[in-house]
């Protein structure tokens, strides 16, 4: 069954990050979580099938392996909310074992409403299971969630695919703390994250040879030519993926080929860029099993299991709120 989806309450100003990230001294920067239009959530679906990416099909792996296993150790009634569904096909083997065990809603929060729809579809053949999907930013829509859970009800957070990577450690233990302040002794968290690997695996992960995450990173700059007129040569910006071993991290970047300046009417700002300048688009950050249980229990949670893909190295981490 589906319940149309809750629209968005809040607006980000795109325009407002654009002019902040591109006018600031030294490294510009766009947030990551522009990548993701309708066009920028299709191509990540495309990334996701890549050989050389081998993230999402490690998750998928786990989370179908480990289902029945992962239900037997959450308490029941549950309500189940998933930051970032994305398509929602990760899912489905956990939301099938649920609804084996009771009648259950699934709440997915997206703030792309194409991956939202696309979640909605892929899942909606599945008996017992309530999606309602919430157009909103990750904590703003579970705390609405929280807000309606009934007595006695427990809640089960998804937080798949590695995304936390996506914040740098500080930010990830901050958002943690954030989801457990939601949430209620005994609630779990389940939480994948992409471990460390070498070097020549990540590069080919986040520079693939069809050119698809090129493709991905450089729709930030179209859609900022798309909702904010500006003029930005595609030609003249190259995808670049560079490992910092400081931060263990592999990041994306946008490397300008030449001297050139770039309008953005509805942001109201130039920007000049030298050559081989770049702008800082994403940081994915891998984890070791170690550092996941201590980054768990300085946001309030304990681990109480991980599981490790053997093809390519990932977990699924069940942490319960204490
Ligand atoms: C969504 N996120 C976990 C992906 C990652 O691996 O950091 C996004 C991505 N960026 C490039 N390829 C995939």
């Amino acid at each position: 069954m589906i319940v149309p989806a809750i629209t968005p309450n809040a607006t980000y100003d795109f325009a407002d990050d654009v002019r902040a990230g591109l006018s600031q001294r030294g490294q510009k920067e766009l947030p990551s979580k522009y990548l993701y239009d309708d066009v920028g959530s299709a191509l990540f679906e495309v990334i996701s099938h890549l050989p050389e990416y081998g993230l999402t099909r490690a998750d998928e792996r786990l989370l179908r392996r480990h289902a029945d296993e992962i239900v037997n150790r959450v308490a029941g009634p549950v309500a189940i909310v998933e930051l970032g569904s994305g398509s929602g096909k990760k899912t489905r083997s956990l939301l099938e074992s649920f609804s084996r065990r009771q009648p259950t809603f699934y709440y997915p929060i997206e703030i792309s409403r194409a991956a939202l729809d696309m979640c909605e579809r892929e899942l909606r053949d599945i008996d017992a299971i309530s999606i309602v999907g919430f157009e909103r930013e990750y904590l703003d829509g579970l705390q609405e969630v929280a807000a309606y859970r009934k007595r006695g009800q427990h809640l089960l957070v998804l937080f798949l695919g590695s995304t936390i990577g996506n914040f740098d450690r500080a930010a990830g233990v901050k958002f943690l703390a954030e989801v457990r302040r939601i949430l209620e002794p005994g609630d779990s968290l389940l939480l994948g994250t992409d471990l460390e690997k070498s070097s020549a695996q990540l590069l080919r992960a986040y520079d693939d040879e069809l050119g698809v995450t090129a493709a991905f990173n450089l729709n930030l700059l179209a859609r900022v030519n798309r909702e904010l007129d500006a003029d930005f040569d595609l030609r003249q910006f190259a995808h670049v993926a560079r490992i910092n071993r400081e931060t263990r991290s592999v990041e994306m970047h946008l490397q300008s080929k030449r001297r050139q300046s770039v309008s953005i009417p509805a942001a109201e700002v130039v920007v000049e860029f030298l050559e081989g300048e770049t702008i800082w688009t994403e940081s994915s950050h891998k984890y070791s099993m170690e550092e996941i249980v201590e980054t768990a229990g300085q946001a309030g949670f304990r681990c109480e299991t991980q599981w490790i893909d053997e093809q390519w190295p990932f977990a699924e981490n069940l942490l319960i709120a204490e």
